[in-house]
């Protein structure tokens, strides 16, 4: 298994990015401090994404930061990223695991407290407590957690697990004040005047709250 940080997780959309190229974007909230990408393309031509995850590989490498691919298992095994992101509507986990083999990461996302449960019955390797708050990034969410939902599901959870959904630099503090291990995070970043110093802002929230 590639070693991984789920400290800030960015996912990336394209729409978001105030007309600035993905890459670039990308790359600044790279140098702030976010450890993780996921590729997340949901109206975007199969070789459009091929060609974007490919690109985005080539510059997540000089990092060493790990590049997720959001549902489409085919593009993750054809730009060989190093995970996948499913959904509970998504290709079953243990088909998933199949194909990609034990040595990739994969996600799932968890939208109540019983797909948390059944979550532990997987090897998954984070889960994404999905959504946190309700967003307008994404409007077709289970009901929001809010916190006391991810201090339920922290306590319930075997794995590392990842915050989604209306997080910023407002709340992030109390999102992993109530268990999570990271913030995964769309606009607060992609639609940021400056996503490093965005990312710089997030990150160092996470960082002294964790080692308190
Ligand atoms: N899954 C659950 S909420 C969400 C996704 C992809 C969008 C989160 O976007 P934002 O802008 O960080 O609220
Ligand atoms: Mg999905």
């Amino acid at each position: 298994m590639i070693p991984f940080d789920l400290s800030l997780y960015l996912v990336t959309d394209r729409s978001l990015s105030l007309g600035r190229p993905l890459e670039d974007v990308v790359e600044e909230a790279v140098k702030g401090g976010v450890t993780m990408v996921q590729l997340r393309e949901k109206d975007c031509s199969t070789k459009d994404f091929y060609d974007l995850a490919v690109r985005l590989k080539a510059c997540l490498k000089q990092y060493n930061i790990p590049l997720i691919i959001n549902d489409r298992l085919d593009i993750a095994l054809a730009c060989d990223a190093e995970g996948l992101h499913i959904g509970q509507s998504d290709m079953p986990y243990t088909i998933a695991r199949k194909l990609l083999g034990k040595d990739k990461i994969i996600g799932l996302s968890v939208e109540s407290i019983s797909d948390a449960i059944d979550a532990n019955k997987l090897d998954v390797d984070y889960i994404g407590i999905s959504p946190v708050f309700s967003t307008s990034t994404k409007t077709d969410t289970a009901l929001a957690f809010g916190l006391d939902g991810v201090r339920q599901i922290s306590q319930i959870s075997e794995h590392p697990s990842v915050g989604i959904g209306g997080i910023n630099i407002k709340n992030a503090k109390d999102i992993i004040l109530a268990g999570a291990d990271g913030l995964s995070v769309v606009s607060a970043i992609m639609s940021a005047t400056d996503p490093k110093e965005s990312a710089i802002q997030l990150r160092k929230i996470i960082d002294e709250t964790k080692n308190k």
